[in-house]
């Protein structure tokens, strides 16, 4: 990052004045392609997208050099099942059936990508049907399977994408990641969701063609149904009927985007989507956390405490340690709680306040591992401190226990507040 966006980005939150940030403006009724590489820079991402939080395409000339562009797919543009078999047919991996409703998901079961590969290839034969029903390969994480000796073989992380704290944060833990692959047959869907944690996601298609259906943050209320719940599949006709979905003629027509082969989908911060393979396809899509969407990561676990606590609020009084049962339920149905999320932002602060240290003593040697250098370290920590002030006031993170944390949340607060004034003109 150059000093210019920093000042450019850190005027845009002082701006905000604590409120999250949401894609407020006027909603676009189209997404913006990204022709070259060339004349496309990280700040015009950074000012054009991740902050406005504005969906894009980027074209193909983006991943033209990627090894799974090459490796995966054969000359007619479809997936090269015989190379995938033989490089990845151990690898054990998550199936969804996408004609199964389970709540607003699809069943999922575990199968070799063998067998996978293989239903794949009866389905196109049987004329894109059969009996075990429309299967689809999602969220498997190929990188941290064994089996892949050289991500570079498989993609290069673009720029753009490269201030990701979700997987620096699971890369130190070495337990888990949100890097994924999905695979399936024409006709294979997502049902309509956010993303998890309101983490941005970026999605390349290998081979194949993806239709997406967008709705930017907040649009999503109004399809909500008498009970407060979200569609399972937005183009339902049961959507029609108002005594069902009351609000419904406060719905504007979502965002469409075709993604063709080797395209690149930004998909921002909280926008509800609804995604569907219009052709035998395979995708890489990773999920991510970063400053520019820390607070909507914050306002989001404080929202999903509060629906943990109302689900359980009758044992409020009987309970001795209902708060602290809030927040293991949390952790189970979220995959995160507030213990967690202090973990997740300290690992994050700590290697910046490293870099900046090092930076101010005139010492750039560790602001390389950050990649994006000491103005983007010096960025991140103006959002970190941020967040942390919000978090330390929160009743519900007080009633944690940190007894045992090092550094103290406050402490942690304190050196980020230091440092956020010793740089400010860096
Ligand atoms: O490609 C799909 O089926 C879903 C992708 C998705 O939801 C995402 O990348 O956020
Ligand atoms: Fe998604």
């Amino acid at each position: 990052m150059d000093r210019e966006t920093r000042t450019f980005a850190e005027r845009y939150y002082r701006g905000l004045r604590g409120r999250v940030p949401s894609g407020g403006g006027p909603t676009p009724s189209s997404v913006t392609f990204i022709q070259t590489p060339d004349t496309f820079s990280y700040a015009d991402f950074v000012k054009g997208f991740l902050l406005p939080n504005l969906p894009c395409v980027f074209s193909s000339a983006f991943t033209e050099a990627w090894g799974s562009r090459r490796r995966w797919v054969t000359s007619e543009g479809k997936p090269d099942f015989e190379y995938l078999q033989q490089k990845y047919g151990d690898a054990v991996v998550p199936v969804a059936n996408c004609g199964v409703r389970e709540y607003n998901s699809n069943p999922k079961e575990h199968m070799p990508f063998r067998d996978y590969i293989n239903y794949w290839k009866e389905y196109i034969q049987g004329g894109y049907s059969s009996l075990r029903g429309c299967l689809y390969l999602k969220d498997w994480h190929l990188c941290r399977d064994a089996l892949v000796d050289d991500l570079e073989d498989i993609f290069t992380l673009p720029v753009y994408f490269s201030s990701d704290w979700l997987n620096e944060f699971w890369d130190v833990l070495n337990v888990d990641d949100y890097r994924f692959v999905y695979a399936g047959p024409r006709g294979t869907w997502s049902p309509f969701h956010a993303d998890i944690f309101r983490s941005f996601s970026w999605s390349v298609n290998i081979c194949g063609k993806k239709k997406w259906l967008f709705f930017p943050p907040g649009q999503e209320e109004a399809l909500r149904d008498c009970h407060g719940s979200l569609p399972y599949d937005v183009t339902s006709t049961e959507l029609l009927d108002t005594r069902l979905y009351p609000r419904i003629q406060h719905n504007s027509l979502p965002i469409e985007v075709i993604q063709e082969p080797g395209e690149m989908v930004f998909v921002p911060s909280g926008w509800h989507h609804q995604v569907y393979n219009l052709d035998d396809t395979i995708s890489i899509n990773h999920n991510w956390v970063n400053g520019c969407n820390l607070a909507n990561m914050w306002h989001f676990l404080q929202q999903e405490l509060q629906a943990v606590q109302h689900e359980v609020g009758e044992w409020k009084d009987s309970m001795p340690d209902w708060h602290h049962h809030c927040q293991v339920i949390m952790k189970s149905c979220t995959g995160i709680n507030f213990e967690e999320f202090y973990h997740f932002l300290k690992v994050i602060s700590e290697k910046r306040l490293l870099v900046l240290r090092q930076g101010l003593k005139g010492d750039s040697g560790d602001s390389q591992n950050l990649g994006l250098g000491l103005q983007q370290a010096a960025f991140d920590i103006g959002r970190l401190a941020d967040v942390l002030a919000s978090v330390v006031v929160n009743p519900d993170f007080q009633r944690v226990d940190t007894s045992t944390f090092s550094p103290q949340p406050e402490e942690l607060l304190q050196q980020l507040e230091d440092t956020v004034a010793a740089v400010e003109t860096l």
